[in-house]
């Protein structure tokens, strides 16, 4: 019975906010796909919408909605950086909140960021199952900017609104009600009746106007201030070089001590520096980019095959994680082992994982009876002829994967997705080594597989497009992330650390300690060094690739001996007390050990080396380079499709600080002539490392950047 139906904008398209009467309430949607994004549009035609029904008689009060499958995500991420365009959110949300009728927000799907603060700007507040509710800013690098961070602590006290900003976790609407960040839970999904119900309700109990920023969250004034003053010492110590956690907590103490109208200003300004902060521009980056990498050429040529079951062949330490990952998604797994006891092995490591949940309880021992009945085993390979998808995590090494595939062709049914997860042998010679090489991709998991986020799928050449189409589906419902690379030794990412971790070698035997690198590494914002990186992964294992690439290496390079004179002592790092660092009796952060220090020093007379000193920037600018040029590489020879792929990599695999973007994208930041100065200085003492990618030397020639290379697939 709509009587008036108005759109808020006279452009030809659709306006994104649109408002018509439904008896005497205005109802207010937002229509703007995929998610309803706060962009000048929406803006503008939620400020139209309010002066509308003010200065509407027929109109008694306003229902807020959003069309599709969100309320409001959040302000309009693209628009960052921007030159901004009035009205701004926060006096948007102002306008909401001043007017004279009762304004319902009906909330189902995201209300996050400038969303939920839209919400809170409203009067009253409904949400439905499956709502998400949340303020993510501290993602992105900022914090609540219009009016979050005040209105917030007001109607749910300081002590939640801190937990809900500095984490920027989403909340249910169960949570959301029982924090008292809505009103009411609707009985059904229909957000529109919903609505409408609770309107027409709140008029017929003559409901009135309920501001947030008149809200008594913060009453009880002792309390609030011991929850700021823990926020406060526990983000010092957990939000290590962030910039805007701190901030957060500035702006909850300013709602505490101020106006609420002061707290705004002093919020505004916090958020535009926040706006202006690399650290921003580095975690939006991350945030687009871990989407686009879900986008590979295959995924839109091709539609997945079925996957309801899948095969593990290995049960140690790399397919027990894999099959840990694939039960949590929720899929049947079936793992293979060469006799019984490696079988129970197998198991057992499976088990760990969940007795190591139910430990600390995180997990009921019925649920993990629950997930167990979907595991089985098997010294059989024929368990996996009705597999869709068979996973290969066995010794690295190509005979033995060679004869594992074999096995695979033998009993595997047609259609059936064959995977290894090799870490570096040449997944070409493994797929033409049977009779269905179109079935043959890589699935590169990371230690330990069922934490680890990043999932490189490796595609060799004649893989089919649905095949790898599958496996960027079985990341999705991993919940990993997958990003797509070509077949060369070490792909992606262990291509990449292979050659900055030699230039960190350089530099110990130029002069600096293990100790010194890995913190410059640290303060950088990894979360270690890479010699602790080392030492927790067991510097056994590199040991053998090195002596396994011997014969191999060209006699010219350059070749650093430190890391064997430990290894051929037995030091092999955490697991066997000592490695660059002392471990002594079990503890897992390691102390400086002068007797590495000593053996750094007899290498570094036997190689005739004077040592000098570094500074941590130095360090770190040697770092930088031989990672970015080692990126631009892999761009350049289409390993990676974008420079945005090998910042997912290293982000989501290797540690690299997300606020940071990415090394190609801190490259962009730093400015790519600047690194290859460094790189044409270093390449003075050590021409054979030190060789400009030629994607380097073209974008800097053409004046461009690795950004204008995010768009061209
Ligand atoms: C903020 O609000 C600041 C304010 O406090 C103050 C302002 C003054 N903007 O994730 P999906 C795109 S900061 C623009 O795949 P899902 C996304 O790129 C913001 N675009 O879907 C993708 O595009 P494409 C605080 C956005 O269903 C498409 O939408 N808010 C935005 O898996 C689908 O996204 C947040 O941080 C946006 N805000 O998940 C929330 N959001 O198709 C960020 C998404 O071209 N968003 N896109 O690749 C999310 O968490 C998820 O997108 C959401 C949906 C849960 C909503």
């Amino acid at each position: 019975m709509a009587t008036d139906s108005v759109t808020a904008s006279s452009a030809s398209s659709v306006p994104p906010v649109t408002h018509e009467l439904r008896g005497k309430v205005l109802l207010v949607t937002i229509d703007h796909a995929p998610v309803n994004a706060l962009s000048v549009e929406v803006r503008r035609g939620l400020a139209a919408a309010i002066e509308h029904a003010e200065s509407s008689d027929a109109v008694q009060a306003v229902l807020l909605v959003g069309a599709g499958r969100n309320f409001i995500a959040g302000a309009d991420i693209r628009e960052f950086g921007k030159p901004p365009q009035p009205p701004a959110l926060p006096d948007v949300c102002n306008r909401i909140e001043a007017c004279h009728k009762p304004v319902i927000a009906a909330i189902h799907g995201a209300a996050l960021g400038g969303g939920l603060e839209v919400a809170l700007s409203a009067h009253y507040r409904l949400a439905v199952a499956g709502a998400k509710l949340g303020l993510p800013e501290v993602q992105l690098g900022l914090l609540p900017g219009a009016g979050g961070t005040q209105r917030t602590p007001r109607l749910i006290g300081a002590e939640a609104a801190l937990s809900l900003m500095l984490s920027g976790r989403h909340a249910s609407a169960q949570e959301a009600l029982k924090l008292g960040l809505v009103d009411r839970v609707g009985a059904s999904d229909d957000i529109l009746a919903e609505g409408l119900a609770y309107a027409q309700e709140l008029l017929a109990s003559h409901a009135h106007v309920r501001r947030t920023r008149d809200a008594h969250g913060l009453a009880d004034r002792a309390a609030a201030q011991a929850a700021i003053d823990t926020a406060r010492a526990d983000t010092a110590k957990k939000s290590r070089g962030l910039f805007s956690p701190l901030k957060i907590v500035d702006c909850v103490q300013t709602a505490l001590d101020q106006s609420f109208d002061e707290g705004l200003r002093f919020e505004r300004k916090q958020f535009l520096e926040c706006l202006d902060s690399p650290q921003r521009a580095g975690l939006v980056h991350a945030f687009f980019a871990e989407r686009e990498v879900q986008k590979a050429p295959e995924t839109k040529a091709a539609k997945p095959r079925a996957i309801e079951s899948v095969g593990v062949i290995g049960g140690g330490t790399m397919g027990a994680g894999i099959a840990v990952a694939v039960l949590d998604s929720g899929l049947p797994v079936t793992m293979i082992e060469r006799d019984d006891a490696s079988l129970a092995r197998g198991r057992a490591h499976v088990e760990k994982v969940y007795d190591g949940l139910v430990a600390k309880g995180r997990m009921t021992p019925e649920a993990k009876a629950q997930v167990l009945a979907r595991y089985s085993g098997s010294t059989s390979y024929d368990a996996l002829a009705n597999a869709d998808l068979v996973i290969e995590a066995v010794f690295e090494d190509m005979n033995v994967k060679q004869a594992v595939f074999a096995e695979l062709d033998r009993v595997c049914k047609p259609g059936a997705v064959l995977a290894t997860n090799t870490s570096y042998l040449d997944i070409d010679a493994i797929a033409s080594s049977i009779k269905r090489p179109q079935d043959v991709v890589g699935l590169h998991f990371f230690s330990p597989a069922n934490i680890m986020k990043l999932l490189e799928v490796v595609v060799p050449k004649q893989v089919s497009a649905d095949v790898v189409a599958t496996a960027f589906e079985l990341a999705k419902k991993l919940r990993k992330v997958p990003v797509r690379a070509g077949v060369c030794d070490g792909f992606i990412g262990n291509r990449l650390l292979a050659v900055y971790r030699t230039a960190a070698d350089h530099v110990m035997e130029d002069g600096a300690s293990p100790y010194q690198i890995d913190k410059a590494i640290r303060d950088f914002g990894f979360a270690m060094g890479p010699y602790q990186v080392i030492d927790l992964a067991g510097g056994d294992i590199g040991w053998a690739t090195r002596k396994r690439r011997a014969a191999t290496r060209d006699p010219n390079a350059r070749y650093v001996q430190i890391a064997d004179r430990l290894c051929e002592r037995g030091w092999f790092g955490q697991k066997t007390g000592r490695g660059f660092y002392l471990y002594p009796e079990g503890a897992r952060t390691g102390s400086p050990d002068p007797e590495v220090e000593a053996i750094i020093r007899a290498e570094r007379e036997r190689a005739g080396i004077e040592p000098r000193s570094f500074s941590d920037e130095d360090i770190i600018r040697r770092y930088m380079a031989a990672m970015i040029n080692e990126g631009a590489n892999v761009v350049h020879e289409g390993i990676a499709l974008r420079p945005l792929d090998v910042d997912v990599t290293l982000v989501y695999g290797y540690g690299f600080p997300r606020y940071r973007g990415g090394p190609m994208k801190y490259a962009d930041t730093v400015g790519l002539a600047n690194v290859l100065a460094d790189i044409r200085a270093f390449a003075k003492e050590d021409p054979l490392f030190w060789k400009p990618s030629p994607l380097l030397v073209e974008l800097v020639e053409r004046g461009a950047n690795f950004a204008s290379l995010n768009e061209a697939v």
